[in-house]
């Protein structure tokens, strides 16, 4: 078992994958429809962003209620089938429990609003008369919220809140909401889903003279459902939403008995960091810091999701080099960090984009892919919050993208169709027969990281090359060492790559364009690099197996 240890991770929304009724909304049913796409590509796992009853005010995060589906998204039956549909392909699928919060429609806040204070109901979720309560919090959705209370007419008194305002806090100290919290993972666990992401779960309690973060109430919360899970359904995998540095984050693994991954949030911005200096000692700190973990565990590794590029986690002066380089523009920018696409980030350079994949799919972690940044898509930052990243998918140039019907009258979000990232330009169709296309490239590189274990499971040693502009390390698992080496820079290098003993003497093969290179004689081998290259050499011991 242990699939989480070696998943290549798909990030999807269900509302603009593909739509299958001409209703310009995306839903299950278009979703298994495009099964083989992904099985094409590679991946192991999907991850779908939320799918539950809503009033869409934070594209989903905002529940009204845990067990319905979305209507327009599908019936259950549909997400049964799309369920066996992805099992029977091989996928497994991760679903989202957010449980910080509900939107203020969820019916536990209708009743609690109108509760007597004090009541079970009431205090589902946390109350206040007045708003200096918990000061030592910060407000995290700065540039919309200014306050996490907001007083509550009905109520007549204030309640807490880390998101949006009208996704009211669930009371963690409250027994009866510890309990409904879990009925609704078992619910979703019984229905067969692999792996829960757990949101915003640094959040989960509030105390007094704290920054009512990652409070050890919280933890052991986490352990008690982690045990749980374990006892009633066995492999089944919960995944950390934690934004913070690499100590913090690394607490939620506890000793391999709370979550068995978490997003690396201290190596995202330190991956663009790396690549906006061509410097390749931002990525060997945060390795290093969070390296190894307990049995069992792993890291979800990314280079974009469906929120903002969080900076948070880089020194002030780090932040600002990023955020000139890679947001110029205020428009770009969304509570201090990047409302932008992998490819705009990147310039559109396509060497950059590649090498990025490179080490997104060589570092140690599980690699989360975010749709659409495998073909390259654009962003739209004249589309409010986070939206501009989240347009539908671009199947190819037919209308409407081949995201849905012609006939369908409105988009759930306007497409991307500007000259440079439009569905007319970038779309799958156009590049999935073209050998040379970014899309044959990245499913190149997941099958390269595929067929090669110790990419997944195996240790890293970073290596001399002699530049900090080149990246260079060595992972090794059994008999097999897998060598990658990365200029991170916009400049020709030549350097001197100081290999691992056990791989000198040994036949270097190249895994993504296989390609076979002279044996390392001695060390240090001499290599050139173009601009942004990375190479993937594969050594395995004469005689072992590899
Ligand atoms: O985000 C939770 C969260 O902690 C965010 O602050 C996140 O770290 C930040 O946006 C940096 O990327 C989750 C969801 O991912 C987000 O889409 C929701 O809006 C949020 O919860 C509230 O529900
Ligand atoms: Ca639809």
């Amino acid at each position: 078992m242990s699939w989480h240890l070696d998943a290549v991770i798909y990030q999807l929304h269900v509302r603009t994958f593909c739509d299958s009724n001409g209703d310009g909304i995306g839903d299950f049913p278009g979703l298994t429809s495009r099964l083989p796409y992904l099985q094409d590509l590679g991946v192991t796992c999907l991850w779908l962003l939320p799918f539950y009853e809503s009033p869409l005010r934070d594209d989903g995060y905002d529940i009204a209620h845990y067990e319905r589906i979305h209507p327009p998204y599908g019936t259950h039956d549909d997400f049964r089938r799309f369920l066996d549909e992805a099992h029977a392909r091989g996928l497994r699928v991760i679903t989202e429990l957010v449980i910080n919060h509900t939107s203020d429609q969820h019916p536990w806040f209708l009743a609690a609003r109108r509760a007597a204070p004090g009541s079970r109901k009431r205090d589902f979720y946390v109350w206040s008369d007045h708003t200096s309560r918990y000061a030592g919090a910060r407000v995290i959705f700065s540039d919309t919220e200014s306050s996490n209370w907001a007083w509550d007419p009905v109520a007549r008194a204030f309640y807490w809140h880390r998101f949006f305002s009208h996704q009211p806090d669930l009371n963690f100290d409250n027994p009866g909401v510890r309990r409904a919290v879990v009925k609704v993972m078992r619910y979703w666990l019984d229905q067969g889903v692999d792996a829960l992401r757990l949101d915003a779960v640094a959040h989960l309690f509030e105390r007094e003279g704290t920054s009512c973060e990652n409070l050890p109430e919280t933890h052991a919360f986490l352990k008690a459902i982690r045990s749980d899970m374990d006892r009633r359904y066995g492999s089944r995998v919960l995944l950390a939403e934690v934004n913070g540095d690499a100590e913090t984050v690394r607490t939620y693994f506890g000793d391999g008995d709370e979550c068995q991954m978490a997003f690396h949030f201290p190596l995202l911005p330190r991956l663009f960091l790396a690549l906006v200096r061509g410097d390749a000692r931002p990525i060997i700190q945060a390795v290093t810091a969070t390296h190894p973990l307990p049995d069992g565990c792993q890291w979800a590794t990314f280079l974009r999701n469906h929120d903002e590029l969080a900076l948070s986690t880089l020194e002030e002066h780090e932040r600002a080099t990023v955020l000139d380089a890679c947001a110029p523009d205020t428009a770009m920018r969304l509570h201090g960090g990047i409302r932008r696409r992998l490819a705009p980030l990147l310039g559109n350079d396509r060497a950059r984009i590649e090498v990025a994949f490179s080490l997104l799919l060589s570092l140690p972690g599980s690699p989360v892919l975010y749709y659409g940044d495998e073909i390259g898509m654009g962003d739209d930052v004249r589309l409010p919050d986070r939206d501009g990243v989240r347009t539908p998918m671009q199947w190819s140039d037919d209308t409407h993208a081949g995201f849905t019907d012609a006939r369908a009258r409105r988009l759930i979000t306007p497409l991307i169709d500007d000259a440079t990232y439009g569905y007319r330009r970038i779309n799958v169709a156009a590049q999935i027969n073209d050998p040379d296309s970014l899309l044959s490239r990245i499913r190149r590189l997941i099958a390269g990281r595929r067929a090669h274990p110790a990419l997944a499971r195996g240790s890293i040693e970073f290596l001399q090359t002699g530049s900090d502009a080149v990246l260079a390390f060595a992972r090794t698992h059994g008999s097999e060492t897998v060598v990658v080496v990365a200029n991170l820079s916009s400049a020709v290098r030549s350097i001197g790559l100081v290999l691992p003993a056990q791989t000198v003497g040994l036949p270097l093969v190249e895994i993504v364009d296989d390609v076979v290179f002279p044996p390392a004689a001695a060390t240090p081998y001499p290599l050139s690099l173009a601009p942004y290259a990375s190479l993937w050499f594969a050594c395995a011991a004469a005689g072992a197996p590899a």
